[in-house]
């Protein structure tokens, strides 16, 4: 797909929404203002804007415990979201998703997952369900190199390999699981390599360079959409905070985290690309967008904190069974 202006400065503000909705996060979250574990999506942001712009609303996404970032890339609502990780009733699942599993099926985000390599499968599903629908629409399997290893990744793209199924596989490759490194829990350097197995294409992308991904996940957009079957796309990243917000990050480095910020920043890759060297949007539209997407993120917090909490009875709204109590029986 051609980049145009409209397209790249919706890109823009959809990146500097992710990172400012991250960045407010981990000061509620240490404020003690916010329920749950959080894992924040900021130094990410490329990948997921850089596939998700590709897609149209009602093409899938299957998601992970990092999932805030792949939520925004998709187009959904940052104000329903923060009232979701308030817990509140106005939430986009009413505050009984959270963090880990919030969702939006009207625009195809089927959820995040606090299980490591359970949404491969889903997404795998989604595209059988659009193959044999004959639909057009793809899935994208966002997941961690950590969830590499899982089994259900192995499972999921043999059979979207052997089916023929329109799916992209995009491995985050952010070179920790938790708090080990990619170097210790994998034998392979990339994710990539794993793709030879199923006899699919296995793509590497600069997961910090918007372009670079945008062009890589367009052509597997395109071959899945054109019955080609599905790619695995590794995109190498890097997660800004540790795995959680708290995490005391004993593993890693200071200088480490603090060369990529300085030299890889997905934000400032992306403005000296698009404004310094193809001059297709000025920095003044950036800095405008920048002051749009703090303004979002108020007004999220502002509505959040002034939402209702769920009453007791919601517990028993939107499941399956419910347990009336022994008068019913
Ligand atoms: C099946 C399962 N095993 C273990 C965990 C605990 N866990 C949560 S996140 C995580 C690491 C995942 O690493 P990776 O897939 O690289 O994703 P990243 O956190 O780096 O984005 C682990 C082991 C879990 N949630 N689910
Ligand atoms: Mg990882």
């Amino acid at each position: 797909m051609e980049l145009d202006r409209k397209t790249l400065l919706l890109a823009y503000r959809r990146m500097r929404t992710i990172r400012a909705f991250e960045e407010k996060l981990a000061e509620l979250s240490l404020a003690g203002k916010l329920p749950g574990f959080l894992h924040l999506y900021a130094g990410e942001e490329a990948t997921a804007v850089g596939v998700c712009i590709q897609l149209a609303d009602d093409d899938y996404v299957a998601s992970t415990h990092r999932g805030h970032g792949h939520c925004i890339a998709k187009g959904v609502n940052p104000v329903g979201m923060m009232a979701e990780l308030y817990g509140k009733r106005t939430g986009l699942c009413k505050g009984k998703g959270g963090s880990m599993h919030i969702a939006d099926l009207d625009l195809g985000m089927l959820g995040a997952n606090g299980i490591v390599g359970a949404g491969i499968p889903l997404a795998t599903g989604a595209g059988l369900t659009a193959r044999v629908k004959e639909s057009g629409q793809v899935a994208v399997s966002f997941f961690g190199d950590g969830a590499s290893n899982q089994g259900s990744f192995h499972e999921a793209l043999n059979l979207a390999s052997i089916w023929n199924l329109p799916v992209l596989y995009v491995a985050e490759n952010n070179g920790y699981g938790e708090a080990t490194p990619a170097e210790y829990h994998m034998r392979v350097r990339d994710v990539a390599t794993r793709a030879a197995a199923y006899e699919i294409p296995g793509i590497i992308a600069d997961g910090m360079d918007f372009f670079d991904v945008y062009e890589k996940a367009g052509e597997a957009i395109a071959r899945a959409r054109e019955g080609q079957g599905p790619t695995l796309l590794e995109c190498k990243t890097y997660r800004y905070y540790g795995h959680y917000v708290g995490d005391p990050l004993t593993y890693r480095t200071k200088e480490e985290a603090e060369e990529v910020r300085q030299q890889r920043d997905p934000l400032e890759l992306f403005e000296r690309r698009a404004v310094e060297e193809m001059g297709l949007l000025t920095a003044d539209e950036l800095r405008e967008a920048d002051a749009e997407a703090q303004a979002v993120i108020a007004e999220a917090v502002d509505f959040a904190e002034a939402s209702q909490e769920p009453s007791p009875e919601d517990v028993l709204t939107d499941v399956y069974v419910s347990y009336r109590g022994s008068s019913d029986a």
